[in-house]
């Protein structure tokens, strides 16, 4: 079976990038991940969904889905793997488990 083109672009862009963020330019939860992560100094790659091809965007939801379990934006990953939206991302720096995972290498 090929790889279907969202998927794909999904899977490059968390390989290519450490901190990967998945959002869409309307959504405030996505300006608060994002502003949170510029407060902490956190460096990311941003993929807006509204830049995906229409065509493309249900499968880059699907494949974001099937790796995090949520559909909604939006999605932070690294490492390759999911943090969770905004109130994960926050929880996880109210304790200190962002800082433990941005500093292992
Ligand atoms: N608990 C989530 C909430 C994210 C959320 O509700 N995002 C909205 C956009 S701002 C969304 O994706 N809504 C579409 C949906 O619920 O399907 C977080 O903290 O990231």
């Amino acid at each position: 079976m090929s790889v279907r083109p969202g998927a794909k672009l999904v899977t490059d862009f968390i390989a290519a990038n450490r901190v990967a963020v998945f959002s869409t330019t309307t959504c405030p939860f996505c300006s608060r991940a994002k502003g949170l992560l510029n407060i902490i100094g956190v460096k990311f790659a941003d993929m807006s969904l509204d830049t995906v091809p229409s065509d493309t965007v249900a499968d880059v939801r699907a494949e974001m889905k099937k790796l995090s379990g949520q559909r909604t934006v939006p999605q932070i990953f690294i490492d390759q793997k999911s943090i969770g939206g905004y109130s994960e991302l926050q929880e996880a720096n109210m304790t200190g488990a962002l800082q433990a995972i941005l500093n292992r290498q």
